[in-house]
């Protein structure tokens, strides 16, 4: 579509951080005109910007409706809602309101699996990547996992398949991403300080099935269903016994097996990720590739190596019987849901879960049930630990502290053999920490700490 159009076509980049300067690069090397602005007073890597682009104009601070409505198009970064008042008015001044996912599906014109949902995002992401790069195609991964999709295409000509992680804010800004195929994993509340609730972030999410051409579907999340035609190439999954054609699990002589219909895929016991939640991640990954007609047999040794990513209910270690788990990227209450049940009932003693940060607006309260049969105590931190505080009191004792290092010192202090020490936060880091990689780093060094406390004594 923008390949057509006339060579005073105006383009505005909003944001300077990785999607920006991403789109900026691709314009550029398409030879397209181009300005740019960041509603932060000193946006960063301000100078470095301006000698990359001298050509563009570079606009500042808070957002202005009047300058954004001279635009024919604004390529807009997921850090900034499009329901902004000064990308709204640009829009009713007939703009086009695109992002980089958008623009990357202008000239996509190979293969494309696309990923989304409240949690396991970045999990099924990478292990459809390493699956299909272990059935031999040339695969490039990225999205919101890390690398911005239109970095991507500067290998196209060696890619057969992309792989794209898409958050709900990556998808606000597309119109037709014409995926081959697409999943919402699951839904529960996130992100809330930006969505006016549920139904509005499930339609941003669902914007991932426009024009798809296949889709994979969790059984056991309603939220999760595209509503699409009857006739569109489908597979799904579920934790529960699969129909013929689908994924599912089912118990065969006291072991957990994926199956496909009534055919055995591979056992839970073979596989290095644990919990249940992880056999729904391996269901739907291995759904999306066999959309795309990849020989499942010819990934299972893959499949079986794949040991998930850091900071994912992660173990760290054991000390006189206590282990410990980091699940930083635990950041909104399913996900630590999924932590309490994968590890509750695996275990002898209980959870001392630490939980907080920022609350993004959730609502705490479905951690109540969890907290009351896995946890022995939640030891709250950060901005809203008050909030998580009052949301489990009734259920279970609780102890509110100011940083992640006191409710652990709390925590080593009181637990016992057969406990398990999980920072499983629920929230996002920013109150206290760069990200959650760093809020993960530094409970790891904490832990690290500990542990050679007992071996120097
Ligand atoms: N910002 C402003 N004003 C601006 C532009 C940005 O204040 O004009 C702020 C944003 O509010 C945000 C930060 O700057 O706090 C970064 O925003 P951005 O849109 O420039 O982000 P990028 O650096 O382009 O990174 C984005 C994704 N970040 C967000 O969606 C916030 C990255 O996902 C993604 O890896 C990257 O594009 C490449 O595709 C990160 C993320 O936190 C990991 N995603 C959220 C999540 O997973 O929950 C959605
Ligand atoms: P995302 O990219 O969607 O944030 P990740 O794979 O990074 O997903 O996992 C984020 C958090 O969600 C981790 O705490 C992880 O243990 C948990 N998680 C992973 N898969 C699922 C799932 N299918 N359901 C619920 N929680 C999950």
């Amino acid at each position: 579509m923008s390949q057509l159009i006339s060579t005073d076509y105006k383009r505005l980049i909003v944001g300077l951080g990785m999607t920006g300067l991403s789109a900026a690069r691709y314009c550029q090397s398409r030879g397209w005109a181009f300005d740019l602005c960041d509603s932060r007073d000193v946006p960063p890597g301000l100078d470095a910007v301006r000698s990359e682009f001298p050509q563009s104009a570079i606009y500042s601070g808070e957002l202005q409706g009047d300058i954004l409505s001279q635009y024919d198009e604004l390529i807009v970064s997921p850090g900034i809602a499009v329901s902004h008042p000064a990308i709204a008015a640009a829009r009713q001044a007939g703009a086009r309101i695109a992002g980089d996912i958008q623009l990357f599906a202008d000239v996509c014109s190979k293969p494309l699996i696309a990923i989304t949902g409240s949690n396991g995002k970045s999990t099924v992401t990478t292990l459809v990547g390493e699956l299909l790069a272990a059935a031999g195609k040339r695969v490039a991964v990225g999205g919101n996992i890390g690398i911005p999709a239109l970095d991507l295409l500067r290998n196209d000509a060696e890619t057969d398949i992309y792989v794209l992680e898409l958050s709900s804010f990556q998808l606000e800004t597309t119109e037709n991403l014409a995926a081959s195929a697409a999943v919402v994993l699951n839904m529960s509340e996130d992100h809330m300080d930006r969505y006016q609730g549920m139904a509005d972030y499930h339609q941003a999410k669902h914007r991932i099935f426009q024009q798809c051409r296949g889709v994979v579907v969790n059984r056991d999340d309603a939220l999760s269903q595209p509503l699409v035609s009857d006739k569109m190439p489908r597979l799904s999954f579920g934790v529960h016994k699969a129909d013929i054609g689908q994924f599912g699990l089912e118990r065969i002589d006291g072991e957990s097996w994926i199956m496909f219909g009534t055919e055995k895929i591979i056992a839970a016991s073979e596989l290095k990720i644990k919990g249940q939640h992880n056999l729904a991640n391996v269901m739907a990954a291995l759904a999306l590739i066999k959309l795309l007609s990849v020989d499942i047999a010819a990934v299972l040794p893959a499949l079986r190596e794949f040991a998930g990513l850091d900071h994912r209910c992660q173990w760290l270690g054991n000390k006189a019987g206590v282990d410990f788990y980091n699940d930083s990227k635990g950041t909104n209450v399913g996900s630590t849901l999924a932590a309490l049940y994968g590890l509750g009932p695996e275990i002898n003693g209980k959870i001392w879960l630490l939980a907080g940060g920022e609350g993004k607006g959730q609502d705490f309260s479905p951690l109540a049930s969890a907290c009351e049969q896995f946890a022995a105590e939640v030891l709250t931190f950060g901005a809203d630990a008050g909030i998580i505080a009052a949301a489990v009191a009734n259920v279970c004792p609780v102890s509110q502290q100011v940083t992640l290092a006191e409710a652990f010192t709390r925590a080593c202090s009181v637990a016992a053999a057969g406990d398990v020490i999980l920072l499983s936060p629920a929230c996002a880091s920013f109150d206290q920490f760069k990200n959650y990689v760093a809020r993960g780093e530094y409970f790891a060094q904490l832990v690290k700490t500990e542990i050679s406390t007992e071996v120097a004594s």
